[in-house]
């Protein structure tokens, strides 16, 4: 019989639900027999394994020679298929004595190329901190008191990273002073409109009331009112009209990143691997490149690669757009959780996995997101992987993650010139998200806000990387130091997407050096 290709051999444990060695793996792949072996190496593994180790295989592959050795006879003579717990150390001992290819130091199959490295890695060096995860801790009711707490938290956040640039003076006082005095004034944007002359008006609201800011056409700043977004929170400073009823804005502050930030990097050469909208289940998932993707990271090139950051969308999903079942390959959402774990499971098993949700997923819609409840955490447990919600901020090794499915980037894109925001450009996109220190901060249209005590959306601390997915185009760059990445996907391009022309880039996995935040990019199909 010819000889497997690991990735199918990964594939076939895979689905029965097992991690393996990448020494098994190869041992498996070179077998006489592959899917015989398989087939015995998984009835002898004992019930609570999860994982197919290298002492397995050849436990089982010792045996089948033990029983076909010259004199043994017939296999009717052969101890059972499924050996009593005696012979399989018998075997395997015997056979270690007499042959020398089956050291188990040192297998030949190990020296075959790409398929036969071992990763080494030391995962004590290994750090995780996550913050800003709404999961657990969940208050809101919908109910209009917590809508109103939410956008106080946002003001009160926002607003005190701006206040040290304005002499803020609360809107309900404005009116009483003099005409022609400086104002300056932090606030949430609650309406952008032009005049009939073409200049701006950009109402902002503060804890006390509105009030109407003038930003004329002939100025810079009219550009700045093109990447506004309703209840964003900046600040203005400008003149007081005579008769006090409107501001002329000189000045336009967005709470923003510091030019000069330094991001943090880790103590030692390591990489993590940037990846998001796997959508297992669409009939566009693409496997193939997955599974490259996967072999990959048991080859030396990826020893380095020990962290896997998913960004949302893991599942395609069920009712997420109309018609989209048309396009289904699985219908039922736990099976694509299920698929979806056998194929992290080809990560290798020393990798640390850390996902949030996306909008295919299987938890609310509305942000913040938490992360999966019980049962779909028990369903993808084979790997372990760290789940938390979207967003979050997950600091692996000193570097600080924020990561964020997305969804607005949508909105951002739709609404921006296109030499600001586009989809060919999604990290440009992000940079503005960056700027206005929110993730998403326009409530109502595509936007879903969750109220909550606290808005999980503000980004309070600066991040080294900004992590995002959705509109499946891949993009990187860096903001005042920040390096953004959106990753792209694991499908490919799909009805919806052909008729509206956005061409996905599919089978990327950026690479992110976490000591010097340099990037590489793979491609995988
Ligand atoms: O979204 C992938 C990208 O495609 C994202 O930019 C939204 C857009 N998209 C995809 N399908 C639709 C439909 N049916 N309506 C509107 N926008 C869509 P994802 O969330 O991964 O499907
Ligand atoms: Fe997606
Ligand atoms: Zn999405």
């Amino acid at each position: 019989m010819p000889q497997e290709a690991p990735a199918r051999v990964v594939r076939e444990l895979a689905s029965r639900g097992y991690n393996a060695e990448r020494e098994a793996v190869t041992l498996l792949s070179s077998a006489d027999d592959s899917a015989a072996a398989i087939e015995r190496v998984v009835d002898e593994l004992p019930a609570d394994a999860f994982k197919v180790t290298r002492a397995d295989v050849e436990a089982v592959l010792d045996g089948e020679r033990g029983t076909s050795r010259p004199g043994g006879g017939s296999d009717a003579n052969a101890p059972p298929p499924h050996p009593s717990v005696s012979s399989g150390t018998n075997a395997s001992n015997e056979v270690d004595t007499t042959s020398n290819d089956r050291n188990p130091n040192r297998s030949p199959v190990e020296t075959k190329g790409s398929g036969s490295f071992e990763r080494t890695v030391d995962e004590a060096l290994r750090s995780v901190e996550i913050a800003g995860d709404v999961t657990g801790h969940s208050t809101g009711t919908g109910a209009y008191d917590d809508f109103v707490k939410v956008f106080r938290d946002r003001y009160d956040r926002l607003g005190s990273k701006l206040r040290g640039r304005v002499n803020h003076r609360p809107t309900d006082s404005i009116e009483d002073m003099v005409g022609g005095s400086d104002v300056g004034l932090v606030g949430m944007v609650n309406d952008v409109r032009s005049t009939k002359n073409g200049h701006w008006i950009v109402e902002l609201e503060d804890t006390n009331g509105v009030f109407p800011c003038l930003v004329t056409k002939d100025r810079d700043l009219a550009d700045s009112v093109d990447e506004l977004l309703f209840d964003e929170v900046i600040a203005i400073e400008g003149t007081l009209s005579d008769d006090a009823g409107i501001v002329f804005v000189d000045e336009l502050y967005f709470p923003d990143v510091p030019r000069t930030y330094k991001p943090s990097t880790a103590d030692r050469h390591v990489q993590a691997a940037l990846v998001s909208d796997v959508h297992v289940g669409s009939q566009e998932f693409m496997a193939e490149a997955w599974t490259q993707f996967t072999e990959w990271l048991h080859t030396a090139e990826a020893e380095h690669v020990e962290y896997l950051l998913i960004a949302g969308d893991m599942v395609e999903g069920v009712g997420v757009y109309p018609n989209q079942d048309e396009e289904l390959d699985v219908i039922d959402l736990y099976e694509q959780y299920e698929r979806f774990s056998e194929y992290l499971k080809q990560v290798p098993g020393d990798m640390e996995i850390i996902m949030i949700p996306g909008n295919h997923d299987a938890v609310r819609l509305a942000e913040p997101q938490p992360g999966f409840d019980e049962d779909l955490r028990e369903i993808m447990s084979a790997h372990d992987p760290r789940i938390v919600g979207n967003p979050s901020t997950v600091t692996v090794e000193g570097v600080s993650v924020l990561m964020y499915h997305g969804k607005s980037l949508d909105e951002v894109i739709a609404e921006f010139p296109e030499e600001k925001a586009s989809y060919d450009e999604p990290h440009k996109a992000m940079y503005h998200l960056l700027k206005k220190r929110h993730v998403a901060p326009q409530y109502g249209g595509h936007m879903r806000l969750a109220p909550e005590e606290q808005d999980y959306l503000v980004i309070d601390d600066v991040p080294d990387v900004f992590h995002t997915g959705h509109v499946h185009k891949l993009g990187y760059g860096k903001y005042h130091n920040v390096l953004a990445i959106n990753s792209g996907c694991w499908q490919e391009q799909t009805d919806f997407q052909k008729s509206v022309n956005i061409d996905p880039d599919s089978g990327y996995a950026p690479i992110v050096d976490l000591d010097t935040l340099d990037v590489t990019i793979r491609k995988f199909s």
